[in-house]
């Protein structure tokens, strides 16, 4: 088989070439080369985070970026739509495939949009298709763990619609669905929103549609976070449950940066003119053709391993950091990711998030429920195992990565920060991440 597979066409390809970009932009290509040597050199845990494959990187620099595609396939407002017409009928297919849900009555089918460019403009794009302006949506606290585009104020979710925030229990910092069935029957939302940004335990969505049809409310689920691990079957789908489900496609899902909708058929028509004409124009079919590709990815069995794997990491991290005196908030995790409360250190997330960035550990300060301190400092850290994982780590590892954690966020001298970075180069040096061809 040619270097080139089963492509048909003229056998000139003409792609991102990083020769080009260095010879006519040096400064650019220093700074692809310095992001490079970041992911390479250092442990990056911020769980909304991952590394793309190459076949992803390449169908995001390709010559698709170029055109104008409004509209959706066989139905655009441009010429010469034949091409990226394919890449979005393909990633169509591959999602449907993906996110379709066994029922009592066999396959539950699904429609799915790839044009949002962003996990916030598929959320517009679901109230849009949803609510009217000024309706009470009701959504989990943004400290507690939610999203700004889930009500707060800064955002287009708290200024246009009327947010009613649930929280989570102070004694199990679980989601309290009594408070979120009294919220409801209170305020009669239009709209309930079920997933966060910080919660690291299973949803239940069961739950949220009993509630949500008590109230005659459309469900929402946002599985920016998880939905990576949907697709590789290591946690429940949302999809029986929910009217419409966002997601980002950057996350565990591993694509490239950018949104996506799962939604009833008989929504169909409502998301796809709320994504496009009413909240976006032209997508981004550079973009588009690197979700389906990502796609392609998670249908493969291998990707159901990795999800496991990332859910099996995750734990082990957590207990690692537990066993390093960093209490997990409601005791551990099932997911992709960990949020610790340091209080008991008595060290602010935000200095631990500089401590260990001076260390190549990449994570992030984060509110923790109940947070006696204001966002920017907050008590705590969130850590996430997509990353890691696909680089290769274990369980084991993680053990190692919770003692790096332990004494990054213990140095407050900054007199470890070199040793630590030379021992995070070593574990990562164990695992790259974009590997340099072998010779290269
Ligand atoms: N900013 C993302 C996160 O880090 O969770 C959510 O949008």
């Amino acid at each position: 088989m040619s270097q080139r597979g089963s492509v048909s066409g003229d056998a000139t390809f003409w792609g991102p070439d990083f020769a080009a970009l260095a010879e006519q932009d040096p400064q650019i290509a220093d700074v692809v080369v310095g992001e490079l040597d970041r992911l390479r050199g250092g442990l990056q845990l911020i769980a909304s985070e991952n590394f793309t494959s190459p076949a992803v990187l390449a169908a995001l620099g390709s010559t698709l970026s170029n055109k104008y595609a409004e509209g959706y396939p066989g139905r655009r407002y441009y010429g010469g739509c034949q091409q990226v017409d394919r890449a979005e009928e393909i990633g169509i297919a591959r999602a449907e495939e993906l996110f379709a849900v066994d029922g009592p009555d066999g396959r539950v089918a699904v429609h799915a949009n790839l044009q949002p460019h962003s996990g916030a403009s598929a959320n517009l794009a679901a109230y849009a298709a949803l609510v009217q302006p000024g309706d009470p949506v009701l959504a989990m606290s943004l400290p507690h763990g939610g999203h700004l585009t889930h009500g707060a104020k800064v955002s287009f979710s708290g200024r246009w619609f009327t947010p009613v925030a649930y929280t989570v229990r102070r004694d199990t910092e679980l989601i309290d669905f009594d408070e979120v069935r009294d919220l409801a029957l209170q305020h009669r939302p239009k709209m309930i929103i079920a997933g966060a940004t910080a919660y690291p335990r299973l949803i239940d969505f069961a739950r949220f549609r009993e509630i949500a049809d008590e109230v005659g409310a459309w469900l929402m689920v946002d599985a920016a976070h998880f939905i990576g691990l949907v697709a590789g079957h290591a946690i429940p789908s949302p999809v029986p449950y929910a009217d419409v489900v966002t997601f980002t496609t950057h996350k565990v899902l591993r694509g490239p940066r950018g949104g996506m909708i799962i939604c009833r058929p008989e929504l169909a028509a409502r998301i796809d003119k709320a994504v496009f004409p009413f909240s976006q124009g032209g997508p981004l079919m550079h973009a588009v053709a690197a979700k389906a590709v990502a796609l392609g990815e998670c249908l493969r069995p291998e990707f159901r391993d990795y999800a496991a794997a990332v859910v099996a990491n995750s734990k082990a991290l957590a207990d690692g950091l537990a066993a390093e005196g960093m209490r997990p908030v409601s005791g551990g995790t099932d997911t992709h990711l960990a949020l610790l409360d340091l209080q008991e250190l008595d060290v602010t997330g935000a200095a631990a998030e500089s401590r260990c960035d001076a260390a190549r550990i990449t994570l992030n300060k984060n509110a923790i429920p109940y947070d006696p301190a204001p966002p920017m400092t907050a008590s705590g850290i969130r850590v996430g195992a997509a990353a890691v994982t696909t680089q290769g780590m274990s369980e084991s590892d993680m053990k190692d990565v919770a003692a790096l954690i332990s004494r990054a966020v213990r140095d407050a001298d900054g007199s470890e920060a070199g040793d630590l970075a030379a021992a995070v180069s070593a574990l990562v040096a164990r695992h790259p991440a974009y590997p340099r061809p072998a010779g290269g």
